[in-house]
């Protein structure tokens, strides 16, 4: 019998007002049932905000390094658990092993940093103008906050979102997307062993139209982080600004690795796969777009096709497959109808795979080909649209400023990539790369927990969850001044 997964709704596991469940299958095998979940309702969502709302004002007012003291210890207990959920990410998820240990350990290190935050929290002292009188600024809590996540990280996203909501003193009801719900199940079992108090962390599983759509909409929810499509952000910019909620938006992504004629082709090969097709492609941060010099792009191509083909395919639960499947039925209709698009509409050449994968037992799955364009141009649906799969376009260019050109082109700018040994060339890019981030001589995937992450154009709305900067996200900056001269004293006149 495969489990039943249940809401946390005030430290309680409970089922669903609508008495309704939905299942989640493994991608690679849909006969191997991960789990049933229950398909809440708005009631559910009133009930996990008010257990929110009340936890709140005893949360807020306990001392942040008490806080963040459960972080150490929810961090042991992910690092004992890491194998055992990895496995069950890979069940769920479908992206291969290493790369589902990889998610884990990016939710230890996240875990780590809040540990230490809380003793930090740090704003600013500053002198007044004025004698006998100081001016500081402090990071408040706000209250409830609404988390939405999406199935690609289904533990890493999660802890970016929920460790520095808590430990900054807010409480929260997560809602994970549909495909991934398991491991943020294992996620709140792991804080509440932890320690933190109940109603701090509630977990509702459903659809976004109705447990999302309420989370963004509820008077009680003071902001709403949201991790998924530029459509759908768009859409949460548009209700949370009726009433002025705070929302953090990380977006779509049409990543580009540019290839000058000087870089090391070894690196710049092995980057653009891993890039390209680490995680089947789903990342917000995936190379979609090579963007190489002329005079390298034969032999590069050449090689990277050869490359391409030999990735192994399947199942990610065996440890020498590389690739795994997309995470559902409709990601790979998408990906197919894209590679339709790229021959028919765009007319590009098909150098490499383009077919769903149907032969022995990838049959139980949705598996889907390494797929390369060459020969694509900027203006092609192809090069602009984000995909969220295993396709990547070769885009040729003459120089760095076309490159960076052809880069720019797009409406988006989360992840992009320079290699190149010429170190004019690396920081002209690095200046002129609209982008969040810029990695040279590296793949445009890997970003580190500690550091700020998001991204410009429709990519986000200015935030970057991660590092130091998640923590301003998740507060209020509170301006201080005390005046201990014993007297009425006016700034900007009794001074001047
Ligand atoms: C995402 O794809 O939404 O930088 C996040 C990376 C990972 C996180 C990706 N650390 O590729």
């Amino acid at each position: 019998m495969a489990e039943v997964f249940k809401n946390l709704i005030n430290g309680e596991w409970v089922k669903s007002k609508s008495g309704k469940t939905f299942e989640n299958r493994n991608p690679a095998d849909t006969s191997d049932l991960v789990g049933t979940f229950q398909l809440s309702t708005v009631d559910d969502v009133d009930a996990a905000v008010t257990a929110a709302k009340e936890a709140y004002p005893a949360w807020r007012d306990t001392p942040a390094p008490e806080r963040a003291e459960i972080m150490y210890r929810v961090a042991n207990i992910m690092r004992a658990r890491k194998d055992e959920i990895a496995q069950l990410m890979t069940r769920e998820m479908g992206k291969v092993l290493a790369e589902t240990r990889g998610d884990m350990q990016e939710g230890i290190d996240t875990a780590d940093f809040a540990a230490g935050e809380g003793r930090r929290m740090h704003g600013q002292t500053v002198p007044s103008e004025l004698r006998n009188k100081t001016a500081y600024v402090i990071h408040r809590p706000m209250g409830v906050w609404g988390l939405i996540t999406p199935w690609n990280f289904p533990m890493a996203i999660p802890t970016w979102k929920t460790f520095p909501a808590i430990t900054t003193g807010n409480t929260i009801v997560i809602k994970p997307a549909t495909d991934t719900p398991a491991c943020t199940a294992r996620l709140m079992e792991i804080l509440d062993e932890a320690g933190v108090p109940k109603g701090v962390i509630n977990y509702v599983t459903g659809s976004g139209r109705v447990v999302g759509e309420h989370l963004i909409n509820h008077p009680d929810v003071k902001g709403i982080s949201f991790t998924g499509s530029s459509d759908v952000g768009k859409r949460i910019a548009e209700a949370t600004g009726k009433t002025l909620k705070r929302c953090s938006l990380e977006l779509g992504g049409k990543n580009g690795q540019i290839v000058m004629d000087d870089a090391n082709l070894e690196i710049a090969l092995e980057g653009a796969l891993w890039g390209a097709f680490g995680t089947t492609g789903q990342r917000c941060t995936a190379t979609s777009r090579i963007i190489v010099q002329e005079g390298v792009h034969d032999e590069f191509v050449a090689e990277l096709v050869k490359r391409a083909k030999a990735l192994k395919v399947g199942n990610g639960l065996n440890e020498d497959v590389q690739v795994g499947p997309l995470v559902s039925e409709a990601q790979r209709q998408t990906v197919a109808s894209y590679v339709k698009i790229g021959q028919e509409q765009d007319k590009a050449e098909l150098v490499c795979g383009g077919h769903a994968l149907i032969a022995g037992d990838l049959i139980k799955g949705w598996f889907f080909e390494p797929t390369i364009f060459d020969k694509v141009t900027p203006d092609m649906r192809i090069a602009q649209e984000e995909i969220f799969g295993p396709v990547l376009s070769i885009l040729t260019i003459k120089n760095l400023d076309e490159a960076i050109e052809v880069l720019n082109g797009t409406i988006y700018g989360l992840s992009s990539s320079i290699y190149t040994q010429d170190v004019n060339n690396t920081m002209r890019a690095i200046e002129r790369i609209e982008a969040g981030i810029t990695y040279v001589n590296g793949p445009t995937i890997g970003a580190e927990c500690h550091m700020p992450f998001g991204g410009v154009k429709e990519t986000g709305n200015g935030h970057r969850e991660g590092g130091w900067t998640a923590y301003e996200i998740f507060t209020e900056m509170k301006t201080v001044y005390i005046d201990y001269s014993g007297k009425l004293q006016r700034a900007q006149i009794d001074n001047k």
